[in-house]
């Protein structure tokens, strides 16, 4: 079984972890979609703390992924599960319901995420330390 996911990854951390071995158990074979500098500019109108190089390199450095990807728009979800030939689409429960339209292409699973940390929180902390 296929299984792909998609994030931004940036400033990498335990949910990110969780998330990619949770999604790994499903199947035998992890593709990542690692959004793109331009994609995060986009989503959340500023780029990410590192550059997409380098989070497609850390993404990929970890055992429980096989393939990792530019993922360059989030409206090529069917594109990409097509492409690849996914068998599950998995995300964080934060963006539950959003890609339910995809489950004619493949199963499609939303995990909880893991509580008390996030990229923004990090970033915070850091901020005003
Ligand atoms: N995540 C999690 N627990 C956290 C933080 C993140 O389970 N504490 C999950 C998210 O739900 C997502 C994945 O980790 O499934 C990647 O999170 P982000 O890097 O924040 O990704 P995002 O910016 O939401 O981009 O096409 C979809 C987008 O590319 C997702």
């Amino acid at each position: 079984m296929k299984v792909i996911t998609f994030g931004t990854f940036d400033v990498f951390h335990i949910g990110h972890v969780n998330i990619l071995e949770r999604a790994k158990e499903l199947g035998d074979h992890l593709i990542v979609g690692v959004s793109s500098d331009a994609l995060n500019i986009s989503k959340k109108g500023r780029p990410p703390i590192y550059s997409q190089d380098d989070r497609l390199k850390i993404v990929e450095s970890l055992h429980c992924v096989d393939e990792v990807f530019l993922e360059e728009s989030l409206e090529l979800k069917g594109e990409y599960i097509t492409q690849f030939n996914a068998d599950i689409l998995v995300m964080g429960d934060d963006w539950r319901g959003r890609f339910d339209q995809f489950s004619n292409l493949c199963k499609i699973q939303y995990f909880p995420r893991t509580e008390g940390i996030s990229t923004s929180e990090i970033i915070d902390v850091v901020r005003s330390t």
